[in-house]
């Protein structure tokens, strides 16, 4: 009860606010040893009356992470930056392989499955959220030729 207490006194006076969002099936992407780059996919609902959109992330497990999605190219699925992720009031919206990602460039340690990451992510309205993300890993869909993968993913 009382840490109860003392983590609302210390979120209350905290500068930021907390963002009015809900977060389900968050997941990093487990890579072998020496690969720079994984991404974070995850469930976003926007419990606020008002639109909201995901504008940055940060994590301590890379040295860069952006938002990206992904476009069709010559046939060709590609990612591509974005600046911000539309987040509608009371809608669900899903990041997942071969769509909107959240993508860490220049990892600064290995992502073992099993492991943690922490994240944080800043909104249009300059709330935030932090959470604790869990390393996954990611198998191919089965029968299914996945129409495109990372540039940097070698499997
Ligand atoms: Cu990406």
């Amino acid at each position: 009860m009382k840490k109860v207490l003392l983590s609302t006194i210390l979120l209350l006076s905290s500068q930021l606010a907390t963002a009015e969002v809900h977060i389900d099936g968050a997941y990093a992407r487990a890579v072998p040893p020496g690969q720079m780059n994984s991404a974070t996919f995850m469930q976003i609902t926007n419990d606020d009356e008002k639109g909201l959109s995901l504008v940055s992330a940060t994590s301590d497990a890379a040295k860069n992470v952006e938002l990206h999605t992904h476009i069709q190219d010559n046939g060709v699925m590609r990612m591509r930056q974005i600046n911000e992720i539309k987040l509608p009031s009371d809608q669900k919206v899903t990041l997942q392989p071969g769509g909107m990602h959240i993508m860490m460039i220049g990892l600064t340690r290995n992502l073992h499955a099993g492991e943690h990451i922490n994240l944080s992510l800043t909104f249009s309205d300059g709330s935030q959220k932090s959470l604790q993300v869990p390393v996954k890993k990611i198998m191919p869909m089965g029968g299914k030729k996945m129409m495109h993968k990372h540039a940097t993913t070698a499997e």
